[in-house]
């Protein structure tokens, strides 16, 4: 079953033309009722994924965790969450998910713990305890105060006072999730147990949280300073990330990954890397046949909305690429406000759409994120006390946290908009006020909808392997409405063109694109390919997205 629908080719491994999509589980679908989604509730949502088309599914943690940073403190890497399930339910979806030709990524949080895991009772327990070095543990600078000048992430010093011991440990995120010492070789070896549990039950892969930070100068000495807003972007990163001793550990990890024999209609196994602090430089680095597969940079999320702030993006991210190198493109996660707010402009989706064609068409793996098939918007708590994620207290009201681009899944129009299970239960997070109206049900059964559209251009690119493999050739370079591109092989040449802007716009076509006979593979507004103005400019409407193919 898992031939008939997988479109690799055999020159390209399946992660480099499948379409990921990113559940976060505690919003995706609850299926016992208590608020918080589960892995059941993913498993009822399979065929929904197989409909829309996805060839793999990356799992935020569904790990034991205290919450406190909503999976990303993980208290046991070897266990689900009891509140999501069971192993049971996780051998189930992987085979539920495999019986439909999708691949399974778990995501590991390995710089930190949770305070809570039991490894860090113990090193806490005393200065003398064996796992002492399980974290970094350091008496104070010799006048008092923290070892020295980091800072967390999240806001303060990096370091925290245990008084029971006397000694500080750090954390680059909340005081909660301490970091681990990865210069210890038990740490390592217990992490690389990790990978194995997870590969022997067959899952397909990881996506690794914050991995460039897993190693910090053996001499914790202070960053030099730098301008920024927050006093964590006062300085320059250069001891507490980004080590070379990473280098060695990515081999060995792949090695591991590699050591796995490829299964029939699954492929091999895959690692993807979120690069904290990330810069195409860095990303490109991280990257290859004895590194990881991918990593992620975010710099098309972060682009404003004008082709020329995507096309620099690319550009960028292109000049660090070696030959061998795939990109990733994603333009939606657990942490950022959601596309369709920051791109979206009211409630039109026809800017929507066009994103998603960048997405579809882009040269790399897209990563979609639940609910940015249907258009959710962000939903950022009204008032302070209601805010879940603590970086979002800290900050009040500068940054409202992440909650907004978390809130439950909108399945259908019922009161937990299909979320839950139990109509009367109050889910995590509250429903986004759309719900009634924006959800799965109503868009699968409109042909113009953003689901469909989604659909139908994760159809199209599966079916043509310019999309999925060809060469990136831009066509617009500084201009402020139209993006347009070739994706080309030596068999294939697809045009994509998309206009940004709210009025009709013409491109210019160069003689040879202008001469050639051009098939419609799929468009925004059209069913025939748009007659040529005065014999090579193209025509496109406002927010039109136009993608053909050379006879
Ligand atoms: O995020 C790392 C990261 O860089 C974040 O700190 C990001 O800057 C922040 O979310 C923006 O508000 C990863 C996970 O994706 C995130 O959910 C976790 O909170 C974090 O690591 C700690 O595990």
């Amino acid at each position: 079953m898992a031939d008939s629908v997988s479109p690799f080719s055999a020159a390209q491994p399946w992660w480099q033309t499948a379409v990921f999509y990113q559940i976060y589980p505690r919003s995706f679908a609850d299926s016992n009722g208590d608020g918080l989604g589960d892995l059941p509730g993913v498993i009822a949502h399979l065929d929904y994924l197989a409909w829309l088309g996805v060839d793999a599914i990356w799992l935020s943690p569904c790990f034991p965790s205290p919450d406190v940073d909503f999976g990303y403190d993980v208290s046991d890497y070897c266990a689900i969450d009891p509140r999501m399930g069971s192993l049971a339910d996780l051998d189930c979806l992987l085979h539920e998910a495999h019986a439909r030709g999708m691949r399974v990524i778990l995501d590991l949080v390995l710089n930190h713990t949770s305070d809570q895991h039991a490894w860090f009772q113990e090193s806490r327990s005393g200065r003398d305890n064996p796992r002492r070095d399980w974290y970094l543990w350091r008496s104070p600078a010799p006048g008092g105060g923290p070892p020295n000048n980091w800072q967390s992430i999240f806001g303060g010093s990096g370091w925290t006072l245990d008084p029971a011991s006397g000694q500080y440990y750090y954390h680059t995120f909340y005081r909660q999730q301490p970091d681990l010492n990865w210069r210890s070789p038990a740490v390592r070896a217990a992490m690389l147990a990790v990978f194995r549990f997870w590969l022997d039950r067959g899952v397909d892969g990881f996506r690794l949280d914050v991995f460039n930070a897993y190693f910090k100068h053996p001499d914790l000495p202070n960053n030099p300073p730098a301008l920024g807003l927050r006093a964590y972007d006062r300085q320059h990163h250069r001891y507490d990330a980004d080590q070379p001793d990473m280098i060695p550990l990515l081999n060995e990890i792949r090695a591991l990954l590699d050591s796995y024999p490829e299964r029939p209609g699954l492929g091999g196994r895959y690692a993807i890397g979120e690069t904290f602090l990330p810069s195409p430089g860095k990303a490109a680095a991280y990257m290859g046949a004895a590194r990881l597969h991918a990593t992620f940079n975010f710099d098309l999320l972060k682009s404003a909305w004008r082709p020329r702030s995507f096309i620099e993006a690319i550009q960028r991210s292109e000049q660090w690429l070696k030959a061998d190198d795939w990109p990733t493109i994603v333009f939606n996660n657990h942490d950022e406000p959601r596309s369709a707010t920051r791109w979206g402009g009211g409630v039109n989706d026809s800017r929507l759409k066009v994103a998603a064609a960048l997405l579809l068409t882009l040269r790399g793996t897209p990563y979609l994120y639940y609910g940015e098939e249907i258009g959710m918007r962000n939903s950022d708590p009204a008032a302070r006390a209601q805010v879940r994620d603590a970086v979002g207290r800290t900050y009040w009201p500068f940054y409202k946290g992440r909650d907004g681009c978390r809130t439950p899944m909108q399945w259908d129009d019922s009161p937990t908009a299909g979320f839950s299970a139990r109509p009367e239960c109050a889910p995590w997070l509250p429903l986004h006020a759309n719900a009634a109206w924006r959800n799965v049900a109503a868009q699968r059964q409109d042909p113009t909808s953003l689901l469909n559209w989604y659909r139908r251009l994760i159809e199209l690119r599966r079916a043509t392997p310019a999309l999925t493999g060809g060469m990136f050739l831009p066509l617009t370079h500084g201009t402020n409405y139209l993006l347009a591109y070739l994706r080309q092989t030596t068999d294939q040449v697809v045009l994509v063109a998309l206009n940004f802007s709210r009025r009709r716009q013409r491109l210019v076509l160069g003689r040879e694109l202008a001469r050639a006979g051009w098939n419609l593979l799929l468009s925004t507004h059209r069913q025939q390919p748009p007659a040529l103005l005065r014999g090579s400019l193209l025509p496109l409407e406002a927010g039109e997205v136009l993608i053909m193919e050379m006879q």
